[in-house]
């Protein structure tokens, strides 16, 4: 109910130039006449004209402007005094308030969710409202105009008038058009320029508003994991019908490690499959959950990913995590699974836990080098210093995280920590292939440490990193240029040497092997399984990089024949041994054709790793070859036949012993990439958009183009 109350003074003359009051001055009576369908409250009753003052309660449920005629009557017709009537407009309040709605322009649907789709014309009308509501001009007397400013940067976003104008009509509305060209948050307020800036309130906190830009293009485009599989599996080309039960086989498996974990270690880090426990070994945030989100959704699991969703936003506390954890880890697993969720699902509670998480993680990178000391307490934000040198794939391999929670929040805090990590990997000024260790963080001029050169462990994701931030962001061709000096050192720890000459094997694929080049240059004959990520890497080299730069030095033959033959090593690494698995490494024969040796004890264990897998699933992008689904399918029935156990799978002692003895742990990556690159490798195309996605080293899909 709104009440206005109006007090006026009147007088009661004999004529307008006398001063004199009669006595019929106390028995005038006052009528009023109100429009619409205001009324006068009972305190203004009875309407009696009493010394010289008339006081109206006027009531309306509309906020509407009123008119009002009001009467001084006298009972006797005859009366000696001027009687009077006057017409009174009860007129909008000074503006008080200001509202913004955005519509899409072409349909003039209205925007409320959360998140706005990009590169469409969005209409956003500024309306300006009285403290009753009603629509009202600003006050002219104000002077100067109003514009919409925003925080986005150059080129982020277009608007219709350019300079953002905004011409209020009478009416007290007044509308711009807005297009955002990049994805994430954007900041909007109206700011009033020139005139009498004092008479307005502060505007800008008045108006602010908080927008958040997606590329609907790829996310927010399916609502459930469960309509993302039926779409991608309605794709499916005859020969991906003829997978999709080994592929519904991987979801079975992946199902029962989650439910291991649910049942048994649900807000752990990871589960303990055969003793039933769970163990925190990252803080205690719910990691395997984590890092399962992704998996979660391509299978296709609306129930399951629900229960993460609700983990994420209702349970997980990065201030119970009060331990020092691995920054890379950390990055790779929590921060790239929360984006990756929010890459595929398009919901803000992902980024939101990423922005926090991310925002904890960045102490780690307040060193006098800039490279990341290796620990977190995400709990307290501090992080240890630390004389120990610097792995090279934990400094070298957390810049496509960073630099997407830039892309998306507009925080570019994580993009400048990551990247001067980067530079300052690079400052050690040694071209193509690195030492795994260099100086510790806290020197400030960064030195290579005198150790092996290796593909695989320490060093690995390193590399990987290269290529993938270019496909994040193809302008900045130095990543290009640093991945293309690595693959043309590649060959030097690769045997047999893969140059034409020596390798003219009538088309047979030579089963290359990646082993490792001590600091004083002589060969250590040793593979590691981490070092099978690579003929993917390569795969995708080929499938991503301009012609002409594979054309260059013949790379493209070289490229070809290394992942093909290196993919065929790795899984001759599974296929070899008595259970099918493979183990952590293996040694390799000095002598051509540099076979497998037995691996030694300490390289026998398998953590169910997923690099080859991994490989076979960009070798079978790349070639559309069936023996790479059918080489998975072999991997795959290993894991079952000799990982699985009541609970979940669990990591086993010795590839060669059968019965396996299981070590009672399952690593979070089975979950995030091994059983998801065979699910993809099983999959068609569609389950996953190369085109606009890449996945980050944890198996986690980020855009492409995203910065
Ligand atoms: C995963 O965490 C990542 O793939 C990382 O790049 C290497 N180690 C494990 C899997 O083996």
């Amino acid at each position: 109910m709104l009440v206005r109350r109006l007090h006026a003074a009147t007088f009661c003359y004999r004529s307008v130039s006398s001063q004199a009051r009669p006595a019929a001055c106390d028995a005038l009576r006052v009528g009023v006449d109100l429009s619409g369908k205001a009324h006068l409250s009972g305190a203004s009753l009875p309407l009696a004209w009493r010394l010289g003052q008339l006081e109206f309660h006027i009531e309306n449920e509309l906020a509407e402007v009123i008119d009002a005629e009001v009467r001084i009557e006298s009972p006797d017709p005859e009366a000696d005094v001027l009687l009077h009537t006057s017409q009174i407009r009860f007129m909008s309040g000074p503006s008080h308030s200001f509202a913004i709605e955005l519509q899409l322009a072409d349909s003039g649907s209205p925007m409320t969710g959360s998140s706005l789709p990009l590169r469409r014309e969005l209409s956003l009308t500024v309306t300006t409202k009285d403290q009753f509501g009603n629509l009202t001009p600003l006050n002219r007397s104000v002077g100067g105009q109003l514009m919409l400013r925003s925080s986005a940067q150059r080129n982020a976003m277009e608007m219709r008038p350019s300079t953002g104008l905004l011409s209020m009509r009478g009416t007290g509305e007044a509308q711009v058009f807005l297009t955002a060209l990049r994805p994430g948050h954007v900041e909007i307020w109206v700011e009033q320029v020139g005139g009498i800036s004092s008479a307005q309130p502060p505007l800008k906190n008045a108006t602010t508003r908080s927008l958040f830009f997606v590329d609907t293009d790829h996310t927010g485009v399916y609502s459930s994991p469960s309509s993302y599989l039926a779409a991608f599996r309605s794709k499916a080309s005859p020969s991906d019908m003829q997978w999709q039960a080994k592929a519904d086989e991987v979801r079975e498996a992946f199902l029962h490690a989650w439910k291991g974990y649910e049942r048994y270690a649900w807000g752990k880090d990871e589960l303990q499959p055969v003793s039933r426990l769970g163990r925190n070994t990252f803080g205690g945030l719910g990691l395997t959950i984590l890092d399962s989100l992704t998996t979660l959704w391509l299978m296709g699991f609306d129930e399951a990913f629900e229960k993460g969703l609700r983990f994420v936003k209702d349970d997980l506390d990065f201030d119970n995590a009060d331990s020092d954890v691995s920054v890379f880890e950390l990055t790779i697993r929590a921060l790239g699974g929360l984006l990756g969720a929010h890459t595929l699902s398009g919901k803000e509670i992902f980024l939101e836990r990423a922005q926090e998480l991310g925002g904890r993680l960045l102490p780690a990178f307040q060193s006098p080098s800039r490279m990341p000391w290796p620990t977190v307490n995400l709990a307290r934000g501090t992080s240890k210093t630390s004389t120990q040198p610097v792995i090279l794939s934990e400094a070298g391999s957390l810049q496509v995280e960073f630099r997407s929670l830039t892309a998306r929040t507009g925080d570019a805090r994580f993009r400048r920590a990551a990247d001067k990590a980067f530079q300052a990997v690079q400052s050690v000024g040694i071209p193509g292939i690195l030492p795994v260790f260099l100086s510790p963080p806290g020197m400030a001029k960064v030195q290579a440490v005198a150790s092996k050169f290796a593909f695989g462990a320490l060093a690995d994701s390193y590399y990987e990193y290269l290529l993938k931030q270019w496909l994040q962001r193809p302008s900045e061709k130095n990543f290009k240029e640093l991945f293309l000096e690595v693959m043309d050192a590649l060959p030097g720890i690769v045997r047999p040497s893969p140059s034409a000459s020596e390798t003219e094997q009538m088309g047979r694929v030579v089963h290359y092997k990646l082993i490792e080049m001590t600091a004083d240059g002589s060969l250590d004959w040793k593979m590691d399984h981490l070092s099978c990520f690579a003929p993917g890497l390569i795969a995708l080299g080929l499938m991503e990089l301009p012609q002409h730069d594979l054309v260059e030095k013949g790379r493209n033959a070289t490229w070809w024949r290394l992942a093909e033959g290196l993919t065929a090593s790795c899984f001759e690494l599974w296929a070899s041994s008595a259970t099918g698995l493979a183990p952590e490494f293996s040694k390799v024969n000095s002598k051509a054709p540099h076979k497998f040796i037995e691996a030694s004890s300490n390289g026998r264990h398998s953590f169910l790793r997923p690099e080859t897998a991994e490989s076979l699933f960009y070798l079978y992008r790349l070639t559309g070859d069936e023996k790479y689904r059918r080489w998975g399918s072999k991997l795959f029935q290993a894991i079952l036949n000799h990982a699985k156990v009541p609970h979940g799978f669990s990591s086993v002692r010795d590839v060669k012993a059968i019965p396996t003895s299981p070590m009672d742990e399952m690593q979070t990556f089975v979950m995030a990439e091994t059983f998801k690159y065979l699910f993809l490798l099983f999959s068609p195309a569609a389950a996953f958009d190369m085109n606009h996605l890449f996945l980050n080293t944890e198996g986690h899909p980020l855009k492409r183009n995203e910065l």
